[in-house]
């Protein structure tokens, strides 16, 4: 994989997993496969209060959505199956998706816990760019056995509506030479950024498809809508300079250590201080990381916490002198009280 260099033709795959919750959900329930499923906040039998955060295609027959009040879907639906989310079990398919794709690019954005963009220019013509959607598809589903549905295009926005453009389970290319083509005659709620109140004002002056916002101008959608206006209207052209943001470095990098049970003997507690700060120091040295302070946490049995930092230099990076450092630090709480946990951080 090359994701570096200067590629004349930028190309960007858009990867959006198909109705990520309630697909989760039918990998540990089979029996809801292919049933109309709802997640989202308990309907209480029409009652509820919460909304839908996902629904299943065969529950999106009904005429139910995400955002929509659980009491008009279950209205919708009585028979439709429904669930509360598990974000946390969600989260963890959402990392396992990530490592697939991140051996695919290096340039890459999390735009969801469902949904990424990824650099692919360096597969250099959409046939090849082709393949490795497919091969991502193939291989998200072989090991994780969920569906998505990818866009590849020129730019983020572009190969955002074509992932929804034939969802589920879809892949769509939008070459440059069809961007045109593709985008004349889409209802502009395709785009990213126009829900329904923007679309709702740009009804009002009859403007429904991409095509209307190129012959309506960049002045007039800049006077109604501001900045926002002239990106929509630069995008009705098929020009889109967003970049990928990538994920910020981390920032700091730390480890804690909760005791089995609430200690009061000093040395113990500095014994484990030694092992973190070890461990810390070992990170640090192979990742090349550039420190300017420690931290140390220490929480109390009644889980009251402090946290108590200090600036270092590069020079001062060394085990002997911090330990020094550290236990001095960790002295000034001790206090003859009961400790649960202790905690080093090293901040950039
Ligand atoms: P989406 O990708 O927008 O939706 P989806 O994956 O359910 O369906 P699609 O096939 O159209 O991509 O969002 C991903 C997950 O985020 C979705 O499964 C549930 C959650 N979500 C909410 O909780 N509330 C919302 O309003 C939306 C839009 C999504
Ligand atoms: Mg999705």
């Amino acid at each position: 994989m090359k994701t570096r260099g200067n590629y004349k033709n930028k190309i960007i795959l858009h990867l959006d997993l198909d109705a990520f919750f309630a697909q989760a959900e039918t990998l540990r329930h089979p029996e809801l496969k292919n049933k109309p499923l709802v997640i989202g906040a308990d309907p209480k039998g029409g009652k509820g209060r919460g909304v839908v955060s996902t629904a299943s295609y065969e529950a999106r027959k009904f005429g139910i959505h995400s955002g929509q009040p659980i009491s008009k879907a279950f209205k919708l639906c009585k028979n439709c199956f429904f669930l509360k989310p598990d974000i946390n079990y969600y989260k963890k398919i959402s990392k396992r998706i990530f490592k697939i794709l991140k051996k695919y690019s290096k340039r890459i954005e999390k735009a969801g816990l469902d949904e990424a963009y990824l650099d692919i220019s360096y597969t250099k013509d959409f046939k090849k760019a082709e393949e490795l959607g497919r091969k991502i598809k193939k291989e998200v589903f072989a090991k994780e056995k969920l569906t998505c549905s990818i866009g590849i295009s020129v730019s983020k926005k572009i190969a955002k509506i074509a992932s929804g453009y034939h969802k589920p389970n879809g892949l769509t290319i939008v070459k440059k030479e069809n961007l045109l083509e593709f985008l004349k005659n889409l209802d502009i709620e395709r785009i990213p950024g126009i829900g329904p109140k923007t679309a709702s004002i740009l009804k009002k002056y009859g403007i429904r498809k991409v095509n209307h916002l190129k012959l309506i101008g960049k002045d007039f959608l800049e006077k109604i809508l501001g900045k926002k206006g002239r990106d929509f209207y630069y995008l009705s052209l098929g020009i889109d300079n967003e970049e990928i943001k990538m994920r910020k470095k981390r920032n700091s990098i730390g480890r804690e250590y909760t005791f089995e049970k609430d200690i009061l003997d000093k040395n113990f507690i500095f014994s484990k201080a030694k092992e973190l700060l070890k461990n810390l120091l070992n990170e640090i040295s192979k990742k090349k990381i550039k420190i300017s302070s420690i931290v140390v946490k220490i929480r109390y049995s009644n889980f009251e916490t402090h946290t108590y930092s200090q600036k270092i230099n590069s020079e001062e990076l060394k085990f002997d002198f911090l330990f020094k450092k550290v236990k001095k630090m960790i002295e000034k709480f001790l206090d003859n009280k009961k400790i649960r946990l202790i905690g080093l951080r090293f901040l950039k």
